[in-house]
């Protein structure tokens, strides 16, 4: 079996006006969908970042696939390499809460996007699910968290109709918003988006979640945008709400000291973003659980790299997400299937993305009780669906947005905003 086409198509979707460390998204999310298609009539489907670094990088790539053996990982890697040394991408500015955007992951994400639809190719000619390839399923299905945001009512300018989640800027509309994405989704864990109000009125939401969902762990994710000093006095009026701290300061070394004073477990997917990072961060002990993502991480099987290492470290492990539709869910959902340490609910963005905007036959994903199921159909037993597909990458084509920019987009609100970390 060798490739015959690869096609990559950026598309763009709409996401909400959601508050971070950085800003605040802007009103379309970029993506690209991948198809790789054998001489033997299969395809196999990725889907991964759609910044325009990324998309250059992954069209560089995919002229270069044609008659390699899709089995052939190791020739898809030395390819990956050397057109990522061709291309040495720069940093984008405003993205640094999209880690997989960063230059430094050119050649990890580039590999990912192409492994997931090579793996996808092998399991559907084999007639087995993608993670049979993944040495089997350890639990049929994954749980994952509901992720909570502040968030304004509609974006400024309104380029469309507003989302029907509405404004959340205080307890009581957190409080809604958590109770809305459980009676939907089931959830049974839940994340609170931080790095953006005040920190003792972000706190103040935590307790009240704590109040009304007290049989739900909870984590709080300030992406990195509190001091030291200032995630120490939030700690103490934390409490014991947490089931983990995540991000809360920049860096290995402040990490490592907040944990050595609060003896709080600390999350991340921000300081250790590769295997270089997770040795500084065992060496310091600076986190307690890594926050994997195929997407950056170098595909699924690197990430049941960093699971068995972890396991070595005795850390924990779960999932990080950032905007994305149902490729992604399920190949997250099927390497963290695979992972017999996966300790905590994974996050995902996907109950943020509307209805009408997937690229899949069928729809978005179900998730019941929090959980996504693991398919027993070939691969990732997902087809596209053709006029959605051409819908998202017209829009791609409209939306102007060629790389993702949160810092950007909050100026546009606010006209003195600029990057600083950390802000409190
Ligand atoms: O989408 O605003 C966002 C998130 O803040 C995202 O960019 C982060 O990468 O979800 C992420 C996280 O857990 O840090
Ligand atoms: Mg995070």
């Amino acid at each position: 079996m060798k490739i015959k086409r690869v096609t990559v198509t950026p598309i763009a979707f709409r996401d909400p006006p959601l508050l971070n460390a950085s800003g605040i998204h802007e009103p379309y999310a970029l993506r690209s969908i991948i198809e790789v298609e054998s001489d033997n009539g299969y395809v196999g489907l990725g889907e991964s970042y759609g910044d325009a670094p990324a998309l250059a990088i992954q069209m560089a790539i995919k002229d270069q696939l044609p008659g390699l053996d899709p089995f052939n990982l190791n020739g898809l890697r030395q390819i990956v390499a050397s057109t990522v040394a061709r291309h040495k991408p720069a940093n984008v500015s405003g993205a640094e809460l999209a880690p997989g955007s960063h230059a430094s992951k050119a050649v990890t994400n580039a590999y990912s996007a192409f492994e997931v639809a090579l793996l996808d190719l092998q399991a559907r000619s084999l007639n087995r699910p993608l993670i049979d390839l993944l040495g089997g399923a350890v639990r049929d299905e994954v749980p994952f968290s509901a992720y909570l945001f502040f968030k304004y009512a509609e974006h400024v300018e309104s380029p469309y109709a507003a989302d029907n989640w509405g404004e959340a800027l205080n307890e009581e509309q957190i409080v809604g918003q958590a109770r809305r994405m459980i009676e939907q989704y089931g959830f049974k864990s839940i994340k609170l988006k931080a790095g953006t109000l005040e920190p003792e009125r972000e706190v103040a939401c935590i307790l009240a979640l704590k109040k009304a969902f007290p049989d739900h762990p909870l984590r709080i994710d300030p992406n990195g945008n509190w001091s030291l000093e200032t995630s120490i006095r939030m700690a103490e009026l934390l409490g014991d709400s947490l089931q983990y701290y995540e991000d809360p300061c920049p860096g290995l070394d402040d990490m490592a000291q907040l944990h050595k004073r609060t003896g709080l477990p600390l999350a991340t997917n921000m300081v250790v973003t590769d295997f270089a990072e997770f040795r500084r961060s065992v060496e310091r002990n600076s986190v307690q659980i890594v926050l994997a993502d195929h997407h950056y991480w170098g595909g699924l099987r690197d990430t049941q790299v960093l699971a068995s290492m972890c396991q070595t470290w005795g850390l924990g492990v779960s999932m990080h997400s950032n905007s994305h539709l149902g490729i992604s869910l399920m190949a997250m959902a099927h390497v963290a299937a695979s992972v017999p340490n996966l300790d905590y609910a994974c996050d995902t963005h996907y109950p943020w993305q509307e209805p009408d905007e997937e690229v899949i036959k069928g729809g978005k994903l179900p998730i019941v009780n929090g959980c996504v199921k693991i398919n027993t159909t070939p691969g990732l037993g997902l087809e596209l669906d053709r006029d959605q597909l051409g819908m998202l990458h017209e829009q791609f084509l409209r939306c102007g947005i060629r790389s993702r920019d949160d810092v950007r987009q909050m100026a546009r609100y606010k006209p003195d905003w600029k990057a600083v970390k950390p802000r409190f």
